[in-house]
């Protein structure tokens, strides 16, 4: 295992100590780095004890690491997952020749803009999460939005120092650039679309974190292929923390599905209104954030047919999740077929692969999250209610790639931009539906013995803790 320096000012495991021009510029990044989270990160928190997980090696031993700490203090660390030896390059034309060290020159500005769009997504998320503490359903929920807060700073801080160490003043200056965009500020937004969308209530935020978090697994295991081996080792331990993000989103659904369906059990009621009654999310509301943060998060993929995904591919950039898997790693002379818009209608077409490498992605995206569907449904089914959450088409609300252009139903059939304007309410969140959401959501739980009415209590609490653990000490 590599060596880990905890006691430096930036615990790191790239042997910062010794580079003392990139230490000292990422030790003048760290303030900036603090003034932004302390500007942007969760409001009202930031005094007070939380138990967090810290990564303090990147072994099995020490990535988990649990303690109280104040948030402004959380030890942000850089930790590459240790090197593969002789590693090669796994696809692409390149496929089969030593991995690289440094940037080739040529390849400079593709790596440099997959780095910082991956790099923008990380405070994103924590700028749309800032006010949420305020609403919390229990300390419980409140200690993993923090916990996923702070890793998500901790994301920011693994693709800064790839942009400090190997791209110069371009790199530098991009790290700045960083902390100047705001999510949803319309003169400096954040990159991509997802990213400046409201998350202001804890659906959208278990959603949120079930299918935003997700395309960053998926973004995540592409460049991990990479055969830029700092890229590919970083994403590898970001992976680790990433596992826990879609656990709060996957476990946080499960629970607001569980406590509906259990009160429509227990009051023996089905329609909407009379569930609203009782103070709990209605099924078909929470269908409604599914088709939001879903469609929302497929548009992360990219256009479907991408000249840049091609030559991510054949460079070396960035691969398919899990390469390996695969058995072909050249993708020339193969195509894949996929419904294409001709003239305002679906057509099939054939597309070379290396041109769908962004749909090859989706595909397994959309897997992934069936998966999650399928469980949610489990709940429902276990106590007693016919009803079905399901993913809508991929081709249903998009606004990236070849669907952008075409209005869709649920089931991805073409209708007028008239009837889908019509019809928006029954499929997407209406204002009714998030003021019904937010007036669940008025006052926060801070008592550790208590959970919001709309959310079943989870089934274990963190790290052998008991559920009730005062997670986070906020004075009550
Ligand atoms: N919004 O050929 P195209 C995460 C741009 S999430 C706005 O279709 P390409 C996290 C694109 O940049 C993971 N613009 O796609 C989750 C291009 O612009 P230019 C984030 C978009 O190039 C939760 C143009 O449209 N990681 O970690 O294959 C919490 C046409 O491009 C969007 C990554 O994204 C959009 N949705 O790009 C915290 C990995 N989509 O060049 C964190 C790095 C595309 O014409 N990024 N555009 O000006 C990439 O791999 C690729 O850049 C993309 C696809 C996946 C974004
Ligand atoms: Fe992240
Ligand atoms: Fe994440």
């Amino acid at each position: 295992m590599s060596d880990v320096a905890t006691g430096e000012r930036i615990p790191n495991n790239v042997n910062l100590a010794g580079d003392k021009r990139l230490q000292r510029a990422l030790e003048a990044w760290q303030p900036n780095y603090i003034n932004w989270w302390k500007e942007m990160g969760p409001v009202g928190f930031q005094e007070d004890d939380v138990f967090l997980r810290t990564a303090i090696s990147v072994d099995a031993a020490g990535w988990a690491n649990f303690e109280y700490t104040k948030m402004p203090d959380y030890r942000w660390g850089i930790f590459l997952a240790d090197a593969t030896p002789n590693r090669t390059i796994g696809f692409g034309d390149h496929i089969g020749e030593p991995v690289w060290q440094q940037v080739p020159g040529e390849h400079r500005n593709a790596l440099r803009r997959l780095i910082v769009t991956q790099a923008d997504t990380e405070p994103a998320s924590v700028e749309q999460q800032r006010l949420l503490g305020q609403t919390c359903p229990s300390v419980y929920d409140l200690r993993n939005l923090f916990q996923v807060n702070v890793e998500e700073g901790r994301h920011l801080w693994a693709m800064v120092y790839l942009l400090h160490s190997y791209f110069g003043r371009d790199g530098r200056e991009e790290a700045e650039a960083l902390l100047e965009r705001r999510s949803g500020d319309p003169d400096k937004p954040r990159i991509l679309g997802a990213f400046n969308e409201p998350c202001t209530d804890w659906l959208s935020f278990f959603m949120f974190t079930f299918f935003t978090d997700r395309d960053g697994k998926f973004q995540l295991l592409a460049l991990a292929e990479s055969a830029f081996d700092p890229l590919s080792r970083t994403t590898r331990f970001m992976l680790t923390e990433e596992a826990h993000h879609m656990f709060v989103g996957e476990t946080g659904v499960l629970r607001v599905v569980d406590r509906t369906s259990q009160m429509m059990r227990d009051h023996k009621v089905e329609h909407p209104d009379d569930v609203r009654k009782l103070g709990v999310i209605d099924l078909p509301t929470i269908q409604r954030s599914l088709n939001l943060w879903y469609s929302l998060s497929l548009d992360l993929f990219g256009g479907e047919i991408s000249s840049n995904a091609a030559a991510f591919f054949a460079t070396g950039l960035k691969g398919r999740a899990k390469e390996d898997e695969y058995e072909d790693h050249r993708c020339l002379d193969t195509a894949y077929s996929m419904n294409v818009v001709r003239e305002g209608r679906l057509a099939q077409d054939d597309v070379p692969l290396r041109n769908a490498m962004n749909e090859v992605l989706r595909d397994k995206y959309v897997a992934d999250c069936q998966r999650g569907v399928d469980k949610w449904n489990r709940t429902i089914k276990a106590n007693g209610i016919d009803f079905e959450l399901t993913l809508p088409s991929r081709r249903f609300h998009r606004h990236i790639g070849i669907y952008s252009d075409i209005s869709t139903d649920i089931q991805g059939n073409v209708i007028s931009k008239d009837e889908f304007e019509a019809k928006k309410s029954a499929w997407l969140p209406s204002v009714a539906d998030r003021a019904y959401v937010q007036s669940l959501m008025q006052r926060p739980v801070y008592d550790p013995k208590q959970m919001a009415n709309w959310l079943s209590a989870p089934k274990q609490g963190i790290k052998g803790r008991p559920v009730d653990f005062e997670y986070v000490r906020h004075g009550i």
